[in-house]
């Protein structure tokens, strides 16, 4: 793989991360290039010798789990297969059989990337330097006559979205109901026999943040709401709760203090395991009033096997807090848009564009510990939006993902030259390689799936850009024609 990836890095021409056995350039370091392409598909490729080094005589040309345990756990064995057994179209041939062979042409992506920044500025960036392909692994294949990797592109400007872009404000009229008295009426109907009721109100939970995250940055007193159902709710600000399978219809509107860009917003009221102050003489000021504990002020919620007839929006506060703005969806959660019996035509169609509209939140998804329970996999669709997300365990997303938050060295809540550790991150990485809240479990390997929908609409609140296509056929003047 180390000498693949020199090649790549030596003679890859197009960017695809891959070796084109008709391009003579590409393939210069082999004397026999057919040879090398297991799979047939024309190129050499990482997927190439992965199937040759755990094919065996047993079943040749596929690899089944077993195959695959001689070189890895049962579990990461169960789920490497089906992630890439299970890819792309349930049509396409070799889908879901069972076994991984020349039919299931894994790719990291399929379609383009389109990069702001030039090559030398990755090269000499002091966050990456060296070669670009040091830290872009996997083959892209891009669609018939695209081009699978572009720097300096014009197109990322196009299509920028920044935080001040979205305005929410359509949806918080929405949310007219008033939250502690739908969790009052909910808890009424509290029967002591039946577990599944609502629970009773003033149950409080300490956990850490990130949940079951192995270096947490804080920790929350969280009261629980149990067994519930909201209607078009607003969650005030402070209330940092945890709500276990409830269902939320109509949108769910998260409040925050808009005023958050004071560099110790962040750490305000920030506690260790014991519910010790770690940080006692910060706070800042908001509307003039000194606040020593941020807490009470943003909204850190955590959402666990919940179900959402809807959609879930936050306010879109001045700056990306990740530690105080927050929001955790955990167990069999997701969205059932589609389905509902709640809510009319119009309204599926404003949700399913618009199911998760949190333009400066950090949004949490997914499972640090349990990768392949099958208690534990969020579903969504539609357009996603957050300030950066992070996706663990088992999560799959047909629509697209938009994150708005920008990292720029020493604003904000970026301390120093920190930005690189302001990322959007799809799966398990360890401390070393740059993920600073986890370690990565010992029990697998998880399965993220997006697949971009280009037909879905982007979620309203969004303020541009537009782009007008003039459909010349369409418009004619001048009488007869
Ligand atoms: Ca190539
Ligand atoms: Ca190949
Ligand atoms: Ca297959």
């Amino acid at each position: 793989m180390d000498a693949l990836l020199g090649s790549i890095i030596e003679d890859d021409q197009d960017g695809d991360n891959r070796l084109s056995i008709h391009d003579s350039t590409e393939v210069s370091d082999f004397a026999d290039p057919s040879s090398y392409d297991t799979d047939g598909d024309g190129y050499i490729t990482e997927f190439d010798f992965f199937l040759k080094h755990f094919d065996t005589a047993s079943s040749p040309g596929q690899l089944t789990q077993s195959e695959l345990e001689a070189g890895m756990s049962t579990l990461d064995a169960q789920q490497l297969l089906a992630l890439i057994d299970t890819f792309g179209s349930p049509n396409r041939a070799g889908y879901n059989d069972g076994v991984i062979d020349q039919y299931d042409r894994y790719a990291k992506i399929r379609g383009e990337i389109h990069i702001a920044a030039d090559v030398a500025g990755w090269e000499a960036g002091a966050a990456t330097s060296g070669h670009y392909q040091d830290h872009l692994q996997g083959t892209i294949v891009p669609g018939h006559n695209d081009t699978p990797l572009t720097f300096q592109s014009s197109e990322t400007g196009e299509y920028e979205l920044n935080p001040e872009q979205f305005d929410v404000s359509s949806f918080a009229a929405l949310a007219t109901d008033d939250f502690l008295a739908q969790a009052t009426a909910n808890a009424a109907n509290h029967d002591p026999s039946d577990s599944d009721s609502p629970q009773p109100l003033g149950n409080v939970v300490t956990e850490a943040v990130p949940f079951q995250a192995t270096y947490p940055y804080d920790y929350y007193d969280r009261p629980v709401y149990e067994n519930m159902v909201f209607r078009n709710v607003k969650i005030p600000k402070g209330t940092n709760a945890l709500f276990i399978n409830c269902r939320f219809i109509g949108v769910t509107f998260i409040e925050t203090e808009l005023d958050n860009d004071d560099p110790d917003y962040n750490y305000a009221g920030m506690q260790d395991a014991t519910g010790a102050q770690k940080h006692p003489d910060r706070f800042v000021t908001i509307d003039g009033t000194d606040v020593y504990d941020t807490k009470t002020v943003a909204n850190n919620i955590r959402f666990h096997n919940c179900k959402f007839e809807g959609g879930v929006v936050t306010d879109v506060p001045e700056e990306y807090t990740h530690a105080r703005n927050k929001v955790t969806f955990t167990g069999n959660s997701g969205f059932e848009i589609e389905g509902s019996a709640e809510l009319s035509d119009a309204e599926k169609s404003l949700y399913q564009r618009s199911s998760l509209l949190a333009p400066q939140y950090s949004i949490e998804m997914g499972t640090f510990v349990n990768p392949y329970d099958s208690t534990e996999v969020i579903k969504l669709s539609g357009t996603i939006v957050a300030g950066l997300i992070d996706m663990r365990g088992q999560v799959e997303i047909d629509g697209q993902l938009l994150t708005t938050f920008e990292p720029v060295s020493d604003t904000g809540p970026v301390i120093g030259d920190t930005s690189p550790q302001f990322n959007t991150t799809l799966g398990y990485f360890g401390a070393a390689d740059g993920d600073l809240e986890t370690e990565p479990p010992t029990n697998g390997l998880g399965v993220i799936k997006v697949r971009y929908n280009k037909d879905l609409p982007l979620p309203d609140g969004i303020l541009g850009p537009v782009e007008a296509v003039p459909l010349w056929d369409t418009y004619f003047e001048g009488g007869k024609r």
